[in-house]
């Protein structure tokens, strides 16, 4: 049980980053303000600053004009890089959202055609997956959702959506599959919105074992949930392999904010569930998923990761030597007003 796992250590935590972190910033209402860094810098400025993996999607790594008789090579030559930069693939995620066969959502589309380039493009991600070293395969289920209620029928949904995942589980029987669910954006409405509903699909899969989550803060935020219980509800399955750390200011678009930057008492919590539960011993990465700042010029445009991290760690040594009798004290006399400012004063360095 969870309970007895030994508790980790600073040195138990390895980050990652996926290259889209760092990017030029463009958003919904305006171009590129940077220039894009090419991907071997990307990988020399992860490296800079101490992560040891990289998440990538499949096009990440092998861009769409790659032929499908040269992906490979390419997966290769990426795999080469990282390598040399002494870094490794955490996970490989499908890119559904993009393809104009993605518009609305390929794998519970209405049309057949949609659907079965969704499984193709799951099984491609495997394939760089596998190239690239690793077997945590993301699903992000973008657009598997609606934007008008009664434009799908949601059981049906249902279905595609255990049938997809099938259909992986059986492609590759060391694949694992990681969901990382997010209750709206870009859809209006998604279908399993929460960890919690993940996991009960999960259990429906011919494999459930291999099939767990990645939670990724801001998304438990948009669903009006404790990031922080939502990481103890997948370490009490067993199934929290991997996190998307970050930080979000209310119920607005996705804003991949730096970790703890909002809301540092919220950040403290996620990093003590992670502490107590032992993560990072059996090869689960600090997974970040921030944003630079538009406004941020490019040479300081990877500030945002590097503080993350710095903020992550600060809050462990937090974790590891906050006093945990006064903090049982509080808990045992059930006052818990003396309790909020216990923590407040930690969070303060008082
Ligand atoms: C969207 C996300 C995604 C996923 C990524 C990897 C583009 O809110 O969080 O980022 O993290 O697809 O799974
Ligand atoms: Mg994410």
């Amino acid at each position: 049980m969870t309970q007895q796992t030994q508790w980790s250590r600073k040195s138990d935590f390895k980050f990652s980053a996926g290259p889209w972190n760092l990017h030029p910033g463009a958003d919904p209402f305006g171009p590129p303000v940077r220039a894009e860094r090419p991907f071997a810098e990307k990988l020399r400025v992860f490296k800079e600053m101490g992560f040891d993996y990289v998440q990538f999607h499949d096009d990440d790594a092998v861009p769409d004009e790659f032929s499908p008789a040269d992906r490979e090579k390419r997966a290769r030559e990426v795999k080469k890089l990282l390598d040399d930069h002494g870094l490794k693939a955490e996970i490989c995620a499908p890119r559904h959202w993009e393809d104009a066969r993605g518009v609305d959502g390929p794998v519970t589309s209405n049309s057949a055609s949609d659907r079965k380039w969704a499984i193709e493009r799951g099984k491609r991600t495997i394939d760089v997956a596998r190239v690239l070293g690793t077997d945590k395969f993301v699903w992000w289920p973008a657009r598997e959702g609606t934007y008008v209620r009664e434009a799908k029928q949601a059981e049906r949904s249902f279905d595609y959506m255990l049938q997809f995942l099938d259909t992986l589980l059986d492609y590759d029987k060391n694949i694992r599959i990681l969901g990382e669910m997010k209750p709206n954006e870009p859809m209006d409405l998604m279908y399993l919105p929460t960890t919690g509903h993940f996991l009960a699909m999960a259990y429906k899969t011919r494999d459930p074992k291999r099939v767990g989550v990645l939670i990724e803060t801001a998304h438990a935020i948009l669903a009006g949930l404790d990031p922080s219980d939502e990481f103890a509800y997948a370490l009490f399955h067993q199934k929290l392999w991997g996190v998307h750390l970050n930080d979000q200011n209310g119920l607005k678009y996705d804003q991949d904010k730096a970790f703890g930057s909002v809301d540092l008492r919220r950040a403290f919590n996620q990093v003590d569930v992670l502490v107590r539960n032992g993560y990072g011993k059996n090869g689960e990465v600090v997974g970040l998923d921030v944003k630079a700042m538009r406004t941020q010029p490019a040479d300081k445009s990877f500030l945002h990761l590097k503080h993350s991290k710095e903020i992550f760690l600060m809050l462990v040594d937090l974790a590891t030597s906050i006093d945990r009798k006064a903090w049982q004290g509080y808990v045992d006399a059930r006052d818990y007003e003396g309790l909020e400012l216990f923590i407040v004063k930690n969070l303060m360095g008082k």
